[in-house]
């Protein structure tokens, strides 16, 4: 694994701004809505102005603040600094009229077309990934409790090192990324390796930053969810395991109590499971 110990913050930034591009070039939209524009422009400005002058901020200060900013871009790390820092924000206002399960935010390693997995199958890993082998059940159902056939889970996460299939060099394509698709009933059976604790890359503007501040770049182990099912709504998640020493002071604040799992060990095989069930709103 010594290709993708040495990944660069720029690597994994530069692909995380390429990736983001091209999926926002293909999302429809781009009207402009100028009212709304001036509104949020005017108060982000005015946020900014208003702290210059309460905190007397000083040119040296300001200097600081343009040279990082033009790092953050030249380090691709504007989706990485957005994602952990503004959007468990955006999440909640999205989705606080949702009555079934809670969700969080995506976050800046999200790929779609992930291969598909056969029912009970195991998404795909080197032959020696490192980690517990993971064993993740459970059914998909509307608010009613109405079992969801045919849903959709795509999972991704980091491997043992904390790193991104795509986002770090050295890893197969689609390592630890897949796409599985619920069975009549709306049940899954998922075979995976039980993530580690990660941490943001620290060797680019945001670790700068995390650094100057005197903060920390953990986040817990986490893995990622995009649950579909016709006619419902999306569910973007991560769940978390107990006992991490960072759910209660996660960078990207997005562990929510729901989204804790309940690991047992398996008795059918080495190793761990878990059962979670997804609530889908009707669409
Ligand atoms: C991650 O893996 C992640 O999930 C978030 C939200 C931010 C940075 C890295
Ligand atoms: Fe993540």
């Amino acid at each position: 694994f010594t290709q993708e110990a040495t990944a660069k913050a720029a690597d994994s930034g530069a692909n995380a701004s390429a990736r983001f591009r091209e999926r926002q070039a293909q999302a429809s939209g781009g009207v402009v809505d100028h009212e709304r524009v001036e509104l949020l422009a005017g108060k982000a400005i005015k946020a900014l102005t208003d702290i210059v002058e309460e905190e007397q901020v000083s040119y040296e200060e300001y200097n600081a603040l343009k040279a990082w900013l033009i790092q953050v871009g030249e380090d691709g790390e504007w989706p990485l600094f957005l994602d952990v820092w503004i959007e468990h924000a955006v999440e909640e206002v999205a989705n606080q009229d949702r009555e079934g399960s809670k969700g969080t935010i995506e976050g800046p390693y999200y790929l779609d077309n992930s291969p598909e997995v056969e029912w009970n199958g195991t998404i795909d890993m080197r032959p020696d990934e490192p980690g517990t082998p993971f064993v993740f059940k459970g059914q998909v159902t509307s608010t009613t409790g109405e079992p969801l056939p045919g849903a959709k889970l795509e999972l991704w996460h980091a491997d043992s090192l904390g790193f991104y299939s795509q986002f770090a060099p050295g890893l197969p394509e689609w390592n630890l990324r897949g796409t599985f698709i619920a069975n009549e009933d709306g049940e899954y059976e998922i075979h995976t390796i039980r993530p580690a604790p990660y941490q943001i890359p620290t060797d680019g503007a945001c670790g700068q930053l995390i650094e100057a501040a005197g903060w920390h770049a953990w986040r817990p182990a986490h893995m990622h969810f995009k649950v579909h099912a016709p006619g419902h709504k999306l569910i973007t998640s991560q769940l978390y395991f107990p006992g991490d020493p960072h759910n209660d002071d996660d960078i990207a604040s997005a562990v929510k109590p729901e989204l804790l799992l309940d690991p047992q060990p398996n008795p059918d095989e080495e190793g761990e499971m878990t059962t979670y069930n997804f609530v889908l709103d009707a669409e």
